[in-house]
């Protein structure tokens, strides 16, 4: 049992859990920089930089820096008779106003000059001249720099960006890296960085798998001071900038989280959100005109409505200064929205983005819109259609603060779906990526899967052009030539895309029931900083700082992870089946759970063969929805990728595979694999058990033994379904009910 651990037993400080280094060289070679705290500046993020740096220093190496901050003369400088420092502030007035304490400081000008790594900028007179980088870091990058003397130099291009240089720093401490001469230029991929969460007013969370709401509790808001505090840290260390806090099924007490009475209590959480630079959103109500303003219509383009918006925003904006702005899900799953009124979404987007553009507030508008009363006796409406129908008509009609949040897939965050066309179609709108880091069809936290190998297929998806969904998501041109490219899309200033997922935390104490699933917060957060990092790299960054410093535990817990999303895979949904799960709570098997319901979400099973045909030729027309190269690979069977065969495609269970078994001998093998791999993991854990902590040992290891009680369970119903169905044997003779 790891003795460091005591006191954060309970994870609840998840990856940022200080416990002392056991090495002792390297803790002592970290302990000759990190004697001396200097903090050239003022502000809450500032602050925030300085508390964690001491908070994190105490507790890695034994004790606290002496804050030096106050006489930096006095105290002699970074290279000064006090010996090294760190020095947090940010790039331009170190530079100015620590000009000559920093040069004194062993030559770090000549470090800062030589290594500016994220290119030329224009520069603003001599001074920027001599430090070219600097200037493009924006407000939220950062450069870590080595001085000669050791001092170590944590520059943010504004206050954000300087509190990401200290958890910067702060990281490679806690995955033991190597800190002389450090020479790090970051910059987020997107300017939106974004958890959205499912919390309702009642303290219960839609889709929650981790306890009660971190901000709700009984009808009061932002009660657990501490706990939101720590919440807003670890967000903030992986980069996170904006959080909206109620769901987007926004309920009657929700809606009146826009009125005076309640916007003191959001503006205490928004408080201590600013300190960590992340800007609170409200999911809002369409008909909030209506429901709270007492109108007679929510009619976005009723001048009255339109007022009444612009009124309610303001004061939202007077009391939380820096408010990101509104979260809408309209029209969507019973809510209301401007078709009620004959209108488009982008006239609904618009009004609200008038209201908020005065306070440079931004509309979060998502696409999850389709018919949820569908029916199942009709074949030709496609769910999968739905997002691209309404929005794709729809391109360059948003104002400039509108950003369009589209699922990753065109159903609903299926453990396999094809990535959305809508993400790559756009070309004259800021979207944001949305992803779901709660577990709601990949095993609600009682099942491990470890959610970036797909997220990453996401990222680097792209049809034929070399566009990729993460240029996408960041307005990036990418791929081919700009000409190529055609019009001017969106390279270049004002871009407020970027990424967003649901949040998969609560009150339980580890944040997310299943302390493994921590790394899909984490990761999730690193992933939306920069798209390009691999999975893998972030998983072992996060056991290393949340879990153990053993060697060979991370091995063997990094397998678990990154196997995690394909084991889940093979014994739930074949070849792209998703949705055979039980209705509402949509856990565990039920092939035919959502086969004869309203929502649109079918497998189409019978005795001969399995798919939904989507073909243009024959089906709903959803593969033309793609460019030319991705729909023709869509369109043919032969040409499909295996693994979304049944998405795109209704065939007999004979039809053979490129492995040269038949559909059928597929689902079963992989539904006997994947539960003898759901057995596997569980035995990987019990194998490093007296190397764990004793607390996350017991723990993870009553969900794994579940899940491989629950991964049989899966493969006999699924296997047994399709047997009976088709009445073909598995061709090894394994037992089949
Ligand atoms: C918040 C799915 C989920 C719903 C969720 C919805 C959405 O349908 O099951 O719980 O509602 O997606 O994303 O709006």
């Amino acid at each position: 049992m790891d003795a460091g651990r005591a006191g954060n037993e309970a994870y609840e400080q998840a990856w940022l859990d200080y416990r002392r280094i056991e090495d002792e060289a390297l803790r002592e070679s970290y302990a000759a920089v990190c004697g001396r705290l200097l903090i050239a500046g003022e502000g809450a993020e500032l602050a925030a930089a300085r508390s964690e740096l001491r908070r994190a220093i105490a507790g890695l190496l034994g004790s606290e820096p002496v804050d030096v901050s106050a006489a930096p003369a006095d105290a002699g400088g970074g290279g000064g008779p006090g010996g090294p420092a760190i020095v947090v502030g940010l790039a331009d007035r170190v530079r100015e106003s620590w000009h000559e304490w920093a040069a004194e400081a062993a030559g770090v000008e000549a470090g800062l000059d030589a290594g500016a790594g994220a290119g030329a900028g224009a520069g603003a007179g001599a001074g920027a001249a001599e430090m070219p980088g600097f200037e493009t870091l924006g407000d939220e990058g950062y450069a870590i720099r080595t001085g000669a003397d050791g001092s170590v130099y944590l520059l943010g291009g504004g206050a954000k960006g300087a509190l990401y240089a200290a958890f910067g720093f702060i990281r490679l401490l806690q995955t033991g890296a190597e800190i002389r001469g450090l020479r790090i230029v970051e910059r987020p991929a997107y300017p939106l960085r974004m958890i959205d969460h499912w919390d309702n007013a009642d303290g219960s969370v839609e889709r929650g798998y981790a306890g009660g709401s971190l901000f709700f509790d009984g009808g009061r808001l932002g009660e657990r001071a501490e706990r939101i505090t720590d919440y807003a840290r670890l967000t903030a260390s992986v980069g996170i900038n904006a959080v909206a806090i109620n769901n987007v099924n926004v309920h009657a007490e929700e809606t009146r989280l826009l009125a005076p009475e309640r916007l003191s209590d959001v503006a205490r959480v928004a408080d201590v959100f600013r300190e960590y630079g992340i800007a609170l959103y409200l999911s809002v109500n369409f008909a909030a005109p209506i429901e709270l303003g007492g109108l007679g219509t929510a009619d976005p383009l009723d001048p009255a409505v339109a007022a009444w918006w612009r009124e309610t925003t303001a004061e939202v904006c007077r009391v939380i200064p820096g408010f990101g702005g509104f979260v809408v899900k309209a029209d969507s799953e019973h809510r209301p929205g401007p078709f009620t009124y004959g209108r488009d979404h982008a006239d609904g987007a618009n009004m609200l983005a008038d209201a908020l553009a005065p306070h440079d507030g931004t509309v979060i508008w998502r696409c999850f819109v389709y018919d949820c009363k569908q029916d199942w006796r009709d074949r030709r409406t496609d769910r999968a259609r739905a997002a691209y129908d309404h929005f794709m008509p729809l391109d360059g009609a948003f104002r400039d603060n509108v950003v369009l949040q589209i699922k990753h897939g065109p159903m609903d965050f299926q453990v396999r779906e094809p990535v959305s066309p809508l993400l790559l179609g756009l070309r004259r709108t800021q979207i944001a990526l949305e992803l779901q880091i709660t577990q709601e069809y990949t095993g609600q936290q009682r099942h491990l899967c470890y959610l970036l190998p797909m997220w990453k297929e996401v990222l680097d998806f792209e049809a034929g052009d070399g566009r990729t969904v993460a240029d996408a998501a960041g307005g990036r041109k990418g791929g081919a030539s700009a000409d190529e490219q055609g019009a001017a899309e969106n390279e270049g200033g004002g871009w407020r895309g970027g990424l967003a997922a649901v949040s998969n935390v609560g009150t339980d104490a580890n944040w997310t029931g299943h302390l493994l699933a921590q790394a899909n917060w984490y990761g999730y957060g690193r992933l939306a900083w920069d798209p390009s990092a691999s999975a893998e790299a972030i998983g072992r960054e996060w056991i290393r700082m949340a879990l153990t410093s053993d060697a060979s535990v991370e091995e063997t817990v990094i397998r678990m992870l990154m196997d995690s999303h394909a084991i889940y895979e093979s014994y739930t949904a074949p070849l792209g089946v998703g949705w055979m799960v039980n209705p509402n709570h949509h856990y565990g098997p039920n092939v035919d759970g959502y086969e004869y319901s309203p929502w649109g979400t079918y497998h189409y099973a019978d005795r001969d063969g399995i798919g939904v045909d989507r073909t243009v030729a024959t089906g709903t027309g959803y593969a033309g929805q793609y460019p030319p190269a991705a729909a023709a690979m869509y369109e043919l069977p032969h040409a499909c990728p295996e693994e979304l065969l049944l998405f795109f495609h209704h065939v007999p269970y004979d039809t053979p595979l490129k492995s040269g078994k038949t559909v059928i001998q597929h689902i079963y093998d992989t539904r006997f694999e994947g539960a003898e791999r759901a057995a596997g993991l569980l035995a990987a854990w019990d194998h490093i058990a007296n190397r764990l902590p004793a607390r996350a040992y017991v723990e993870v290891r009553e969900r794994l033994a579940h899940q491989a009680e629950h991964a049989r369970e899966w493969r006999d119903q699924l296997n047994t379904y399709f047997y009976r169905k088709s009445g073909m044997a598995d061709a090894h003779g394994r037992t089949i009910y």
